[in-house]
C-alpha cells in the first residue's frame, strides 16, 4: 500500500497539456484498490465523527448543505499520513503544474452526506494569499461516485476567463457567474469516477458538484499543492485573513513560505523531500467547520 502511494507515476505529454488547457484533467486508475479500501474507512470515520457536531441539514446554508469539511487530518492522525504525503500524487502535482518541487498546503476531507445539497460553482484560489497560480488541488474519491452521488464537475477554460473569481462559494455566487454569456458558453465536464480515478484542478478553475441523490455519503479525500518558492501575499479578504492565520502562521509576507506546517511534498531532489518520520506527533487540531445557517 505504502508502495502504491509511493511509486513513480508518469504523466504524459497530453495530460499536462490537457491540464493547462483545460484547467483540470481526469486521471484513471492512479491508485491501486487496496490503497482505496484503506483510506475510506479512516477518512468515513473523521466524517461520522464531524456529523456528530452538525446541525441537521435541513438547517444550514447552500455551503453548509454541500459537503462536511475536515481540514488537516495529518495533523491529527499518523494513520493518513501516507495518503497526504504521497509521493505519486506529489509528483503528479509537479509535472502538471510544470514545476520543480511542490509544498503540501493543507489536506482536506470533503464529505457529501447522503441527500446531500449541491457544491455551487466557485473558484479555490481567491482563498489563497499565495503569488502564483501553480496551485493545485487533487480530489481522490474513496470510492465509486455515479452520476447520482456528485462527482466533481468542471468548466472547461474557465481558469482563462477573469469573471466571478472575488466571489465566495455560495447560492449567489452560482447565480451571478450564470447570468455572464462567456460563463454560460463553457462546456461543462462531468463524469462518473471509479474508486482508483482522481481529478487534479487549478486555484483558478471553476468546479461544482450536483446534489448527492442516494442514501450513501460520497467520500473523499483532497490535498493542495503548491509550487516551491511561491510567496506569502498580504492576505485582502476574510478567507485569506483566515487561511493565513490556519494555514502560514510561520511565513512572512513577501518571503518563499517554509513553514513546517508547509513541507515539501515532492522534488526532483529526494533529500529536500519530507519524510514519514520528520513530521510532528498528532495534535489536538480542530479542524472542524461548523455547518450551521
Ligand atoms: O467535493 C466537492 O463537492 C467540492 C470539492 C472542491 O470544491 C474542491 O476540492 O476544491
Amino acid at each position: 500500500m505504502a508502495a502504491d502511494l509511493d511509486r513513480a507515476h508518469s504523466v504524459a505529454a497530453d495530460e499536462v497539456a490537457a491540464f493547462d488547457r483545460d484547467g483540470f484533467v481526469r486521471l484513471r486508475r492512479v491508485l491501486a484498490p487496496a490503497t482505496i479500501d484503506r483510506y475510506s474507512g479512516v477518512v468515513a470515520q473523521v466524517a461520522e465523527e464531524s456529523a456528530q457536531h452538525q446541525v441537521p441539514l435541513e438547517q444550514r446554508s447552500v455551503y453548509g448543505r454541500s459537503f462536511v469539511q475536515e481540514m488537516n487530518l495529518w495533523q491529527r492522525r499518523a494513520d493518513i499520513r501516507p495518503l497526504v504525503f504521497s509521493r505519486k500524487l506529489a509528483s503528479i502535482a509537479a509535472a502538471l503544474l510544470e514545476v520543480a518541487a511542490v509544498r503540501l498546503y493543507h489536506d482536506q476531507a470533503l464529505v457529501k452526506e447522503a441527500r446531500g445539497g449541491r457544491t455551487p460553482w466557485h473558484c479555490d484560489q481567491y482563498y489563497w494569499p499565495i503569488d502564483t497560480d501553480r496551485v493545485v488541488t487533487v480530489w481522490i474519491p474513496l470510492h465509486d461516485v455515479p452520476a447520482e452521488q456528485g462527482p466533481l464537475q468542471f468548466a472547461v477554460g474557465s481558469h482563462r476567463i477573469d469573471l466571478g473569481r472575488e466571489l465566495d462559494i455560495s447560492e449567489e455566487s452560482e447565480q451571478r457567474i450564470f447570468r455572464h454569456h462567456r460563463w454560460r458558453d463553457l462546456p461543462i465536464d462531468q463524469s462518473a469516477m471509479a474508486a482508483g480515478d482522481v481529478t487534479f484542478h487549478q486555484g483558478w478553475t471553476f468546479h461544482g458538484a450536483d446534489p448527492n441523490d442516494t442514501d450513501d455519503a460520497r467520500v473523499v479525500m483532497t490535498m493542495i499543492y503548491f509550487a516551491d518558492g511561491a510567496r506569502l501575499i498580504e492576505p485582502t479578504t476574510g478567507g485569506q485573513r483566515l487561511d493565513r492565520q490556519i494555514w502560514l502562521p510561520d511565513s512572512e509576507v513577501g518571503k518563499p513560505i517554509d513553514s513546517w506546517l508547509n513541507p515539501v511534498v515532492w522534488s526532483g531532489d529526494p533529500a529536500a523531500v519530507v519524510t514519514l518520520e520528520d513530521l510532528p506527533d498528532p495534535g489536538p487540531f480542530l479542524g472542524t467547520f461548523d455547518l450551521g445557517g
